[in-house]
C-alpha cells in the first residue's frame, strides 16, 4: 500500500474514533519502518491534526471528540516510544538534560510530549514534567532535576501570559538557566521577551539541526 494511502487511512480511523485500528495500523508501521520515525510522527500525527479547528468551526466535531482524536494519538505517541529509545542508542549522547513542561493552565500538551522525543532523538536526556504547571512545582522540579536547560512549550496563545510568570520566576531564581520557549501560542508579538537573555524562541527543526548548544 503507499504511504500516502496508509496514512488517509488511519485518519479515517480516526475520524470514527477506532482506536483499536489506529493502534494496529501505527505499530505495524512502525515495525515496518521504525528508521523513519520522524516522518511518520510528521504525516500520522503532526499533521493529522492540522485541519481538526476547520471541523470544529463547521460544527463537525465537538470538544469531547477532539478529546476522544487526542487521546488516540495520545496513545499512538506513546507506542512510537520504544522506537524513540532504539534511534536514540545510536545517535551521539549530549550529556545534557532539558526539563520540558507546559504552563498553569495549559492543557494543551501532545506538543510538548512530542518536543520531549524530539530531544531525545537528538542525544539529549529529556523530562517531560506535564501540563498546567505551577511556577512552584516547576521550581521545585529544576531544584531537583538540575536541568542544563528548561523547554516550555505553550499552544493557547491566552496562555503566553503564564510563560511570561514563568520566565519572570524562573530568571530571578535561576538567572544562568537558559530557556527555550516554543509552540503555538508564541506567534505574534514577543517584544515582551527582548529583556531577558536567558530566553529564546525554538522550533522543532532547531532541536534537530543547531539543538540548544548554541
Ligand atoms: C487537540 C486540541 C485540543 C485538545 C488537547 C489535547 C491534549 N492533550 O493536548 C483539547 C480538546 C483538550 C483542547 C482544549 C482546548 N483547546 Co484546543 N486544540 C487542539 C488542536 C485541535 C490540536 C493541538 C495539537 O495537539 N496539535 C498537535 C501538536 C503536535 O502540535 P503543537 O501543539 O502545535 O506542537 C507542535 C509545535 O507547535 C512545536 N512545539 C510545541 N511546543 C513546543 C515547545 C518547544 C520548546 C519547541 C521547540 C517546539 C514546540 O512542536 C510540536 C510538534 O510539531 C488545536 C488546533 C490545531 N490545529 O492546532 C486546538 C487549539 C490549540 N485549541 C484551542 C482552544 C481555544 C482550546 C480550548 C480553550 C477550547 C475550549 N473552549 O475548551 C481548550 C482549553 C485549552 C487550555 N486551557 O489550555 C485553540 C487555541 C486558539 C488560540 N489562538 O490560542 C486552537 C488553535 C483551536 C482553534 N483554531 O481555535 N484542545
Amino acid at each position: 500500500m503507499e504511504s500516502k494511502e496508509k496514512v488517509e487511512n488511519i485518519r479515517n480511523y480516526l475520524k470514527e474514533e477506532n482506536k483499536e485500528k489506529c493502534v494496529e495500523l501505527y505499530t505495524k508501521e512502525l515495525n515496518d519502518n521504525s528508521e523513519n520515525l520522524l516522518e511518520i510522527y510528521k504525516s500520522y500525527i503532526i499533521d493529522s491534526i492540522s485541519n481538526w479547528h476547520e471541523e470544529f468551526e463547521e460544527n463537525r466535531l465537538s470538544i469531547w471528540q477532539e478529546h476522544v482524536r487526542s487521546s488516540i494519538l495520545r496513545t499512538l505517541v506513546e507506542c512510537s516510544y520504544p522506537c524513540v529509545i532504539k534511534l536514540a542508542s545510536k545517535k551521539e549522547k549530549k550529556n545534557k538534560k532539558v526539563l520540558i513542561a507546559s504552563p498553569a493552565e495549559e492543557k494543551h500538551d501532545l506538543g510538548a510530549r512530542i518536543v520531549s522525543d524530539y530531544f531525545e532523538l537528538s542525544g539529549y536526556n529529556s523530562i517531560y514534567a506535564g501540563n498546567t504547571l505551577p511556577l512552584d512545582t516547576l521550581i521545585e522540579a529544576i531544584k531537583y532535576e538540575k536541568p542544563d536547560f528548561l523547554a516550555l512549550s505553550v499552544t493557547t496563545k491566552y496562555n503566553f501570559i503564564f510563560i511570561m510568570k514563568i520566565i519572570d520566576g524562573i530568571s530571578e531564581r535561576f538567572p544562568d538557566l537558559k530557556i527555550y520557549i516554543g509552540g503555538q501560542g508564541i506567534k505574534g508579538d514577543v517584544d515582551c521577551l527582548k529583556n531577558f537573555k536567558n530566553v529564546e524562541i525554538m522550533d522543532l527543526n532547531q532541536i534537530l539541526n543547531e539543538g540548544a548548544d548554541k
